[in-house]
Parts: structure tokens; C-alpha cells; sequence
């Protein structure tokens, strides 16, 4: 008798706690009656004020330490040199699952469902935390804010309701999209890829999935679009055609350029360079192999690069290399800032927060001039461990701060001029008449072997590196 009460007992706790569990994953308890109504227009964020600037040595994690918007550098405001950017694919549709555990977050607003109801709930949510933190742009995937549908119709109809309501909540608040995409990965049609898939019907529902992107893109005002190619590559040469996939990704590329023309949108394309990941072998491998796809097939003057950190380093690169060599080629077009981790060997897409980092990548960011029209769009998402709302907003404050303080530190490494002029000097040998004939393509082999024969054993300079080190570090 005994044993059977305790064990109703358990069974009791044991229903009590699944009610309660299931309960907060769809609507939690203290915000009963909200889930329900499709037009919660309340605070989704409210124990948090607007974020503002106190200064390095401030202790509230709500505040920013470096980053100051409205400050000049090199006679530019903060803002205008970052142009700072949301990933709502993270910040509003990142759950904490990975390949080995279920979703760790339930934020408040959410029911449990990708509804269309929700999707808007979202996405106000979305208008104020970018209002809130004090962004002004904003980044999608068209899957990530409207709920895909059974045809292709319902699911464009499904993101037009949504977008109507990003164009009326970017109306009010003065924001804009920094860039929009079509997301080419998740649906399994998009197994073999997209515009690469062997299946002639892949390659057209893409296409037309893509030109709605374009279209709604253009709509919200949106000042890029980006390609990456999360498929668009292979899993064995065995049996790939690579050729004719790379020819296929250039004719879809330039159809979109073509579609870009047709409705007047005047942003900037972008391909997001990736080794692989979910693919064993991902074309766009990293900027140089994205440069010479360009050039290869024509399309050099209608694409920049959207460079991303984590990327970089997956490629073997670190990120400076990769800003470095999309910048030198005329390709530097956006930044997606993140980075990895260097003991995990995956696209981990953490927040920034090495100020080391931060300031080679302004370094290249000040020698391409700035980065508009493109800007630094927040690739990152929260660990799966940190499940508090105000996580979002401190997440996005450090990685903030990180490139308000890689600025700062840049513009010090320029005016002080110590670092420019240790790199003039390593290559003044060519300052020269002779070097200038090199340079301008005069010097022929019997020229060169004749003032070789002339000079003797040349005299070879310290590279100085140590040296270089020590002035960044005397700026960090
Ligand atoms: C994936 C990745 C994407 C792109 C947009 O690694 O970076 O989120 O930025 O599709
Ligand atoms: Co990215």
C-alpha cells in the first residue's frame, strides 16, 4: 500500500514537472494570454532600457565601454565605420540545439510554432532589440522569417505578409537591411546543392527562390544581397561533374545579375566565401578562389566578397589574410564578424571579442576607405549554455565594443605611423630608378642579369617582425 502511494506520489511529481517543462517551451507561465494574441505589440525586452555609452570603466553589462557611436576616428563617425548589423537567423531563430542536444533557449515571446503569427511576433521582437541595442541594420535568410509553405506560391505569399510588416516597423523606426538572402541549404530537395544540384528542377525552384529574395530584398531597401553556398559544392569527385556544376554556378549567378538589372535594384552582390561545411568541398573555398571564379567567368564587376571570420580560419586563413586579399583584388564588400574557436575545428560563429583581431581587421577596413554600402552584420550566436534574454543584448555589446576598440587602436597605429614606416622601409630597395623599371614592367631577364653580374651578392635586410609585434602591441 505504502509502496504504491509513493509511487503515485512520483507519478503526480512526475506529471506536475512535464506540465511545467512542456508549458515553458510553448508559452511561458508569466506570459499567459500573450502567446495567444497574434498581435503582441508589448515589450518583449522589458527589464532592458535603450543601451547606451558609459565609458571604459562603467561595470554595467548593459552599457557599451568603447563603442560610442556618434565619436569621430579619422573623421568618421563610429556608426559610419561599422554600420553595425542584426543576423536574425541567430539572434531570433537560434535555438541552442546542436547535433547532440535539443534547443536550450525558450524566449519568452515564443509558442513552439514557426506560424505565421509567430514569424510577425518575431519579427517585432526583432525592431526592438536592433531599437534597443541602437543598430540600425538588420540581416535575413527569406526562410528565417516567414515559415516556408507547401508550393512555392504559399511560401512567397507567407513572406510577403511578413516583409509588409518589416517595411511598416522599418518605417517607424528608421532602420534598414543591411542584406537579404534566400536560404539554399536547409529544404532536403537542396541535397545535391542548389544552383550546382545535378536535378535540372533544383536548379529552377532556386532560381525562382531566389528572385523572390531579390525582389523582397529590394523592397525593405536592402543595400546588398549575399550568396553563400552552403550546398554548392560536393561530397566525392567520383561522382561529380565539377566542371559543369562550376559552369551552372555562373550561369545562375548571372541570371541574378541580369534579374538585379531588371528590377532596379542597385545593391551590392555578394558571395560569402566557405571551405565546406556541410559540404566536404564548398566552391566559394575562400576569397582567392572566389576571385578567380570571378574573373574566370566575367562576373568580376557585379560581385564583392561578404568575408567571414569564422570562415577565414576554416580556410586555413586568418581573417586579415582574407579581408587582405578581398581588399587588394577590389572585392572587399561586407564583413560578417564572428570567429571560431581554436581548439574546435567546426563554424562555431562566436561573438568577437579578441581586441588583437579586431584591429588587423580595421586595419584593412581603413586602408579599403570603409566598408559602405556593406557593414559588419553579427554572423554569431549565443553559446548553447547562456539562456538568458539579456545574454542577446550583452552578447552583441562585447562584439560591439571588441570592434569599437580594434578601431580605436588602428587609427592610433596609423597617426603614430611607426608600423607604415618599418613596411616602407622593408621594401626600399624598389624606391629606387631601377625598382621603379621593375615595377612598371621595364625590367627584362638580360637587363636583370646583367645588373646582378654588376651588384654581386645582394645585401638582405632583418624582416623585423618581432619588432612589428611589439608596436601593435603598443597600441592594443
Ligand atoms: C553559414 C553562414 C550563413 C551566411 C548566410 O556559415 O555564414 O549564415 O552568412 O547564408
Ligand atoms: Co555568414
Amino acid at each position: 500500500m505504502k509502496t504504491w502511494g509513493i509511487l503515485l506520489l512520483l507519478l503526480c511529481l512526475q506529471a506536475v514537472t512535464y506540465a511545467v517543462i512542456g508549458e515553458s517551451q510553448t508559452c511561458p507561465a508569466e506570459n499567459v494570454g500573450k502567446c495567444d494574441d497574434s498581435d503582441w505589440e508589448g515589450e518583449f525586452f522589458p527589464g532592458i532600457n535603450k543601451i547606451k555609452y558609459e565609458g571604459p570603466s562603467s561595470k554595467n553589462p548593459l552599457s557599451f565601454k568603447w563603442y560610442n557611436a556618434e565619436e569621430e576616428i579619422l573623421g568618421k563617425k563610429m556608426k559610419d565605420w561599422f554600420r553595425f548589423s542584426v543576423a536574425f537567423w541567430h539572434t531570433f531563430r537560434g535555438t541552442g540545439a546542436d547535433p547532440f542536444g535539443a534547443p536550450t533557449k525558450y524566449w519568452p515571446w515564443e509558442d513552439g510554432t514557426n506560424s505565421l503569427k509567430m514569424a510577425k511576433r518575431r519579427m517585432r521582437a526583432n525592431f526592438e532589440f536592433i531599437n534597443k541595442l541602437g543598430v540600425d541594420w538588420w540581416c535575413f535568410h527569406d526562410r528565417d522569417i516567414a515559415p516556408d509553405g507547401e508550393t512555392l506560391e504559399e511560401a512567397n505569399a507567407n513572406l510577403d505578409e511578413v516583409v509588409a510588416l518589416a517595411k511598416e516597423l522599418q518605417m517607424q523606426s528608421n532602420k534598414k537591411v543591411l542584406w537579404g538572402t534566400a536560404q539554399l541549404f536547409m529544404h532536403p530537395r537542396y541535397m545535391h546543392g542548389a544552383a550546382t544540384s545535378s536535378e535540372l528542377g533544383v536548379y529552377a525552384y532556386a532560381a525562382a527562390q531566389v528572385k523572390k529574395a531579390l525582389e523582397v530584398t529590394h523592397y525593405l531597401g536592402g543595400e546588398n544581397y549575399v550568396f553563400w553556398g552552403g550546398r554548392e559544392g560536393y561530397q566525392s569527385l567520383l561522382n561529380t561533374d565539377m566542371e559543369r556544376e562550376l559552369n551552372h554556378l555562373a550561369r545562375f549567378f548571372e541570371a541574378a545579375v541580369a534579374y538585379k538589372k531588371k528590377i532596379g535594384f542597385n545593391g551590392t552582390l555578394l558571395i560569402e566565401p566557405k571551405p565546406q561545411e556541410p559540404t566536404k568541398h564548398q566552391y566559394d573555398w575562400d576569397a582567392a578562389t572566389t576571385a578567380n571564379f570571378l574573373r574566370k567567368y566575367g562576373l568580376i564587376g557585379e560581385f564583392k566578397l561578404n568575408i567571414e571570420c569564422n570562415h577565414a580560419t576554416l580556410s586555413g586563413h586568418s581573417c586579415h589574410h582574407e579581408l587582405e586579399t578581398a581588399r587588394i583584388n577590389g572585392l572587399l564588400g561586407n564583413i560578417d564578424a564572428n570567429t571560431g574557436d581554436p581548439q574546435v575545428g567546426w563554424d562555431t560563429d562566436q561573438f568577437l571579442v579578441d581586441i588583437q583581431e579586431a584591429t588587423m581587421i580595421m586595419l584593412s577596413v581603413i586602408r579599403n576607405g570603409g566598408i559602405a554600402p556593406g557593414g559588419f552584420n553579427f554572423d554569431a550566436k549565443l553559446r548553447r549554455e547562456s539562456t538568458d534574454v539579456e545574454d542577446l543584448f550583452i552578447a552583441h555589446i562585447i562584439g560591439m565594443d571588441t570592434m569599437a576598440r580594434g578601431l580605436k587602436n588602428a587609427a592610433t597605429l596609423i597617426a603614430d605611423g611607426t608600423l607604415a614606416e618599418l613596411v616602407r622601409k622593408r621594401y626600399q630597395s624598389f624606391d629606387t630608378e631601377i625598382g621603379a623599371q621593375i615595377e612598371a614592367g621595364k625590367a627584362d631577364f638580360d637587363f636583370l642579369e646583367k645588373k646582378a653580374k654588376q651588384w654581386g651578392e645582394p645585401k638582405v635586410a632583418s624582416a623585423k617582425q618581432e619588432l612589428a609585434e611589439m608596436i601593435l602591441q603598443s597600441a592594443l
